[in-house]
């Protein structure tokens, strides 16, 4: 992909450069710094603010370098006095329309050059300031930002950053000549009453901030930030990478860093959601239920209760009464300190945490059929790629950057397939938008194997080579899917034959194909079965195991893919290593120092089985770090009723969550920006988490924590001085951590897993060579259409999806407490125009959901977005908590709940 090199002369220096390359960007490259205020390097070239002047040996004139690209010896004229003087004319004119008057909250780049130019001081300007009547005035309508015509040079940069870079279009520039402006939307009512979603992008690439965060402004205005932390956003799996500006022990600021695996981007909650830690709410001393209540507590006496609590319960009913959760929201180091707890100090597998009920049935559909359970992929293959498969996932708003790469290629030409009962933001894009009704996806799916396999479509070459028994696996897997006739697939799913045939077509022809599988197929009682039949398509038509094309399920949570890596989850010790393997338990019990017969063989309990072994008293001690299932559990009845029969209940949480509540004890931890660590994005990158301000009041790290309560229990973890020292630990535990370390990611370097050696550079693409099963080779696994065993009926007549909005963030603890909540804070169910007609209620109208577990209120919103019998629920709502509603009937295999498929009836209250 590498182009050339040429060769050319600038100012009488030789310069290379790879051909094509925008010649502004090479000179700047280059080390010859050409002004210039509307070029951005990732923005197509706009030509506007006249300052990137050059001269080209042979072509006439002066030319702006923006609008060139490198060629083989081109002589260039970067500096010389007539190009200087052209510039410093054209920056007075931009300095003539720019109020004056720099508040030091932005970095101004107009100013810089004005510095540059000796145009600082107004006296040396020639050209008179216009009169600011004559500008637009301030648009402060948007909740995060505000826009300030007299500070804006038209360079366009923000229009491109919105359209070209996050793939919106939120904005274009209106008017002509100084009364011009940028618009937002196209209604009046400015940003306010726009499309913008607050990601920011425009405020971070505008030159003069004259887009700016309305955030934290005042501290911003009042001199330059005390300090400036790298670190990665504390949402979702994407990992960005984000600076934070520090003033005054709060954080004031976060911008993008043009890093892997965001290259600057973010979203809204990544850019404006972090004031939640800061918020007057968050815990910062242990406190110890009393009654009803709760008194504040010393911490030395908190964790001894906690520890010899424990302890009572373990020697008394013996380690498998105890269990723990983990948290995708704690770094690796925690999270790995945390399953050594419970292995060695609780002396039980019984730990796992909210993958469960999250990608869990993808990871077991592909562990056995592939090898691993993460992302094949890097997230830029979103935009490389040239056919887009995004089934059960809601992009757009779930993992907005991974959007905008797949925005960008799409924008290139990729065509889109999009698979969901709902409409989503992306399906907007689509080349195909098909719409099964829920939990149909098995049927859909083998639908189109059979169409591929009937059609000739199978990589025959593909399938003998890498997948186990070769075409004969295929004709046991056409036999499987013969049932699945066009006919049948209509019946059971809606989808017409023709768009199925057509998806199927697209997807096989295609040379980069990415595969986005999310929720929707998750968390179903048939969520493995739905990702085996995925997997299979996939298989059969050779699309994974080569660059560019695989299987790249956006993962959730900040930290899930690493908090599994260490060893999260019930079966799997750091790095994926069964703990059924009495070999293993060997290896680890010799690395940590522990006979082995103190490591437990027994099969741990996942997460919901936790929460009935809880209800049935075989488990009575609980340790909850960093989850809230008291909103996130499904039959959240239930599951009060199990927390509330346990004899110890002990959460650590930044906030006293509705799980805190009914805790025992609870344990005030330090939140993201407070601590040091290391997290896994959903394409296995290896990311720092780093401290940027100090915790409140007595809160610890986790990690910190959780040493003091082994220590105490006299079953202790280590002594460990930093979260460097535990990395080194996961390193030598985990074989897919063992060439990385704090070094390593210190100095940049953008390493994912697996990545065995010290000189090894990072697996961006798995499966190249073999897939990571015993055999080497992927395995196909045919899967039948099963129906709900609870579906829709006369009591129950709709069927519930449940899910995310793009402004809050699961049980909403932080998203709630930050300017997210001023886009959205209501909870809301959606109803098909023609079902609310039926039952006579009226847009907004409030409503009583009920399910046969529970009965919870609501406002309604009647909206074509869900399909007539379906309804959607966002599920970060406390005071409309949905969970009331769905069932903890699991899928056999992954443990997961059916939170998108629950009968229910609606009536006006
Ligand atoms: N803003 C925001 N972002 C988040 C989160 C958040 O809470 N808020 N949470 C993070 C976490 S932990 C996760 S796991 C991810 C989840 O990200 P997504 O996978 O996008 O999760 P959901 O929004 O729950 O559901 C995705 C889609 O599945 C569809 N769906 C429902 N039932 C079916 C079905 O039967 N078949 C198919 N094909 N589709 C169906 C829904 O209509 C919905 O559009 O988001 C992460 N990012
Ligand atoms: N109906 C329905 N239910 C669902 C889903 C759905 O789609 N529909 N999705 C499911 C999925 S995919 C997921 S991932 C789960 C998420 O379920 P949970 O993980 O329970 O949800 P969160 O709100 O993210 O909880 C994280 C907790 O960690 C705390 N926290 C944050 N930072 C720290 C820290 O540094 N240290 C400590 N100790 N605590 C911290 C937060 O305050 C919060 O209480 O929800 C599941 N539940
Ligand atoms: S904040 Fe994002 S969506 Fe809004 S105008 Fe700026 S770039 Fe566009
Ligand atoms: S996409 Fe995810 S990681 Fe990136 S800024 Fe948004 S929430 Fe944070
Ligand atoms: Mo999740």
């Amino acid at each position: 992909m590498n182009a050339p090199l040429v060769r050319m002369t600038v100012d009488g220096r030789p310069v290379e450069a790879p051909r094509g390359m925008n010649l502004l960007h090479a000179l700047r490259d280059a080390g010859f710094a050409v002004p210039s205020l509307c070029w951005h390097r990732k923005l197509t070239p706009t030509g506007a603010c006249r300052l990137c002047l050059v001269k080209v040996a042979g072509r006439r004139g002066i030319l702006a370098s923006c609008a060139l690209v490198a060629e083989e010896g081109l002589t260039v004229t970067a500096f010389d006095g007539e190009l200087e003087a052209s510039r410093r004319e054209t920056l007075d004119m931009l300095l003539a329309e720019h109020r004056p008057g720099h508040d030091a909250s932005v970095h101004d780049e107009l100013l810089h050059l004005a510095a540059r130019y000796g145009l600082a001081d107004p006296a040396a300007r020639r050209i008179a300031p216009l009169p600011e009547a004559l500008e637009p005035p301030v648009d402060a309508s948007s909740p995060v930002l505000e826009y300030d015509p007299g500070r804006c040079i038209k360079c366009l940069r923000c229009v491109k950053a919105c359209a070209e870079v996050q793939g919106k279009g939120v904005l274009s520039m209106q008017g002509r000549g100084t009364g011009s402006f940028i618009l937002a939307g196209l209604a009046p009512g400015g940003w306010g009453a726009s499309e913008c979603d607050g990601c920011g992008e425009c405020v971070q690439l505008c030159p003069t901030g004259a887009i700016a965060e309305k955030l934290h402004r005042g501290e911003l205005r009042a001199g330059a930030p005390d300090a400036r932390v790298r670190t990665t956003c504390p949402y979702c799996g994407v990992g960005c990478q984000v600076e934070l500006a520090v003033k005054g022990g709060r954080i004031v600021r976060a911008s993008g860093v043009e890093r892997p695996p965001n290259d600057g981007r973010l979203c809204v909650k990544g850019r404006f959601g972090y004031d939640f830690v800061a918020s007057p709410e968050r815990l910062t001393r242990p406190l110890l239920r009393d009654g009803d209540r709760f008194r504040p507590i010393g911490w030395d006496e908190a964790l001894d209760l906690a520890a010899n609590g424990f302890r009572r319960i373990r020697d008394a009913h013996g380690p498998d009464a105890l269990a723990g959760y983990a948290s995708a929201k704690c770094t690796n180091e925690e999270n790995y300190l945390f399953q050594k707890l419970v292995r060695r100090s609780f002396g039980t597998n019984n730990v796992d945490y909210c993958t469960r009920l999250c990608h869990a049935s993808t990871v077991a559909a592909m562990i056995r059929a592939i090898g691993d359970g993460a992302a094949s992929g890097p997230v830029e293959d979103y935009e490389r790629a040239d056919f887009l498969l995004v089934t059960g996932n809601n992009m757009a708003e779930t993992h907005p950057v991974t959007a905008t790469f797949a925005k960008r290629g799409i924008a290139a030409g990729a065509r889109l397939v999009v698979i969901d009962p709902k409409f989503t933001p992306l399906a907007r894009r689509a080349s195909l938008w098909l719409r099964p009704r829920l939990a149909t996806d098995v049927a859909l799916l083998n639908g189109m194997i059979r169409h591929a396999i009937r059609s000739g479509l199978v990589d025959r070459a593909f399938v003998e080579a890498r997948v186990e028994g070769g075409m004969a696996a295929v004709e046991a897997l056409a036999a499987a899917v013969e049932p699945y006739t066009p006919q049948r697939v209509k019946e059971i799913t809606g989808c017409e034959g023709a768009d199925v045939a057509r998806a199927t077509e697209w997807y096989a022809a295609a040379a980069r194909p990415i595969l986005a599988t999310g929720m929707g197929m998750s968390q179903q009682t048939v969520g493995t079965d739905n990702c085996f039949a995925l997997l299979d398509l996939c298989l059969i038509l050779g699309k994974i195991g080569k660059e560019g094309a695989g299987v790249c399920p956006p993962r959730g949570q900040n930290n899930v893919q690493g908090a599994t890596d260490v060893g999260g989850t019930p079966a799997f010790y750091p790095g994926y290593i069964p703990t059924a393997d009495a070999d293993n338990r060997a290896r680890v019990a010799a690395l940590w120092g522990v006979p082995p017969e103190s490591l437990s063989g027994r099969p741990g309990l996942t997460t919901v089985e936790i929460m009935n072994a809880a209800h049935d008293r075989r488990v009575r001690g609980l340790y909850v770090m960093g989850e809230n299932p008291m909103l996130s559990d499904p039959n959240l009845g239930h599951a009060a009723e199990a927390l509330r029969s346990l004899d110890l209940l002990v959460v650590q949480d930044i906030f006293l969550t509705e799980t805190a509540r009914l805790a025992h004890l609870v344990l005030p931890a330090r939140a993201f920006a407070e601590k040091e660590g290391t997290a896994v994005s959903s394409d296995r990158r290896v990311l720092r988490v780093r401290s940027a301000v100090p915790a409140p009041g007595e809160a610890r790290d986790d990690w910190r924590i959780l040493l003091e309560v082994a220590r105490r229990m006299e079953a202790p973890i280590g002594d460990y001085e930093t979260p460097a020292e535990i990395f080194d630990e996961i390193a030598r535990a985990a074989p897919i951590f063992g060439g990385i370390d704090y070094g390593r990611l210190e100095r940049g370097e953008d390493l994912a897993w697996p990545c065995p050696t010290p000189a090894h550079p990072g697996t961006p693409t798995l499966y190249l060579d073999r897939f990571n099963t015993q055999s080497g080779k992927a395995k196909l696994h045919p899967v039948a259409w099963k129906p709900q065993a609870e579906p829709a009926c006369d009591r129950f007549p709709f069927t519930l999806n449940t899910g995310r909005i793009l402004y809050q963030y699961h049980t909403a603890t932080m998203s709630r407490k930050s300017a997210l909540s001023a886009f959205a804070n209501e909870p809301y169910c959606l109803m098909h125009p023609d079902d609310a007609a039926r039952l006579a209620l009226p847009d907004r109208a409030r409503v009583r959901i009920s399910s046969r577990r529970g009965a919870i209120e609501t406002t309604l919103r009647v909206s074509a977005e869900v399909a007539p019998g379906e309804l959607f629920m966002p599920f970060h709502f406390a005071e409309s908590p949905v969970n009331a509603l769905t069932r903890d009937e699991l899928d056999p295999i992954s443990k997961i709940a059916p939170f998108k498929c629950t009968a229910v009836r609606v009536e006006a209250v």
